[in-house]
């Protein structure tokens, strides 16, 4: 059966490393090598750029990463959601190599190139809403975010901008403002642009379960009276917050905030950054509560790892700005582009919206039956491939930050990469590639079992 063919393949040769989908420690982690990788960084790598799990890869593929001291380990992460396809998928290989020998760089903007328009077309027929489409491509989520905001602004003739409690958009100026959380995204890095505003957030572990409509109209009110719908250009969410949390908003929030922007002229852009491209068991999260946003922001999976992004929408907004208005040197390269077909005949023909969701079932029994039986573990939730653990003192339900730096750092040491994120600092997240094998994602979960067991045992 293609699914789980797709889930037990290792890589393939065509290009690819073949990789032996195990976890396997030959040294401690960090191994020797990485150690003497992490002094070179300090020295030549600004102290500004942190890195999670100091272990320096040489090759990955399916479900793991090998490190220069020869482990294998069991990536839980994706390199935060992008290899949905795996690393090096053949296909994108493939694709790759054929483009980087015919051409590596026009500027899409001085003498253009098909694989761009068929990108366009392959996301206008991909997005929510047969309405009619067009698309534009950059480099990164932040870049396609500022864009979405610049578009939002030109076609409305408005200038405010509303983002949420938890959100997460970016490190540049204007998306820095958008993010919610100071430490360590802002912290220092101020003024950040005006006009941006912050509404309350649906947060049903922590809002006293109020429900979607209700959280959605505390929202709205809010944004009446302290903004007011004639000034205010665009609201963006994240159809599933990443960085803050992976919280899922209660039913109905979504849905009554788009019809709240229809009403009023305002730009509904959903940031689907993290949650797009099959990770959450639909194409795009927006589906699974039948949204059709105005604008959808992309990145991440979209090109199996090589950088783009794009923002997707209505053809009466997005054809708004002036001819020039839009751009950059790199936006939408060549390789990038080759890259991004080739995953998305990648998601199609390997079915892995089914796969991802196929994922789903796998972590949510077992995530599950972890925290049927352990009250550390506040919450599960998530969709898809796209799931976390929230970790609470089980006393006061109050965030564990400690806890989960701990349960992290136990499963980097067993060899397996696992994020965290939250506003709180205590939520872990699982973004495996879709290209895991099942053997290596229940090891991987058995290993977080063993660290949550550890240490209660410690304490
Ligand atoms: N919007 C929803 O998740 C990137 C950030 C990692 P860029 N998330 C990972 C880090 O620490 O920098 C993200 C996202 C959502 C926007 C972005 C920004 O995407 O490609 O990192 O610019």
């Amino acid at each position: 059966m293609t699914v789980v063919d797709t889930a037990r393949r290792t890589n393939t040769p065509l290009g690819g490393p073949t990789l032996a989908q195990e976890r396997k420690l030959v040294t401690s982690i960090p191994g020797p090598k990485s150690r003497r990788l992490s002094e070179r960084k300090a020295q030549a790598v600004s102290a500004g750029v942190g890195i999670s799990l100091p272990v320096y890869v040489v090759a990955a593929g399916g479900g793991v990463l090998v490190d220069v001291d020869g482990n294998s380990l069991i990536d839980l992460g994706s390199g935060i959601a992008v290899t949905g396809v795996g690393n090096s998928a053949p296909r994108v290989v493939a694709a790759v190599a054929a483009q980087l020998a015919q051409f590596t760089h026009t500027c899409f903007t001085v003498a253009p190139y098909d694989s761009y328009i068929a990108v366009a077309e392959a996301l206008n027929r991909l997005t929510p809403g047969d309405h009619e489409k067009r698309s534009v491509l950059f480099n990164s989520g932040a870049e396609a975010v500022e864009n979405a905001v610049k578009i939002a602004r030109h076609f409305t003739g408005k200038q405010a901008v509303v983002a949420f409690d938890h959100a997460y958009h970016g490190r540049t100026n204007l998306t820095m403002g958008l993010t919610a959380k100071n430490q360590p995204y802002k912290n220092g890095f101020g003024p950040f642009a005006p006009e941006v505003y912050r509404a309350p957030m649906s947060y049903p572990l922590r809002d006293g379960g109020l429900d979607g409509v209700a959280a959605a109209n505390r929202a709205i009110s809010q944004i009446e009276k302290q903004i007011g719908a004639s000034n205010l250009a665009a609201v963006i969410i994240e159809p599933i917050q990443g960085e803050g949390g992976f919280i899922v908003p209660a039913p109905g929030f979504l849905g009554t905030l788009l019809a709240w922007c229809r009403a009023n002229q305002v730009v509904f852009i959903a940031d689907e950054i993290q949650t797009g491209f099959a990770r959450t068991g639909h194409m795009f999260a927006c589906e699974h509560e039948g949204i059709v946003p105005d604008l959808i922001c992309t990145a991440k999976g979209i090109a199996g790892g090589l950088p783009l992004s794009a923002v997707t929408g209505r053809a009466d907004i997005m054809d708004s700005p002036q001819a020039g208005g839009l751009g950059g040197t790199y936006g939408g390269n060549p390789l990038a582009c080759a890259a991004a077909l080739a995953t998305i005949d990648t998601y199609e023909s390997d079915h892995l919206v089914e796969r991802a969701a196929e994922i789903g079932t796998i972590m949510g029994e077992r995530l599950g039956s972890l925290a049927a039986a352990d009250p550390r573990i506040g919450e599960v939730r998530g969709r898809g491939a796209m799931m976390a653990i929230e970790l609470v003192d089980p006393t006061t339900g109050e965030p564990d930050a400690a806890l989960t730096g701990r349960v992290i750092a136990a499963a980097h040491a067993a060899g397996v990469i696992l994020l965290g994120c939250g506003t709180y600092g205590n939520v872990i997240r699982f973004l495996p590639p879709l290209s895991i094998p099942d053997a290596l994602l229940l090891e991987g979960l058995q290993v977080l079992a063993e660290a949550l067991a550890a240490d209660s045992a410690a304490v």
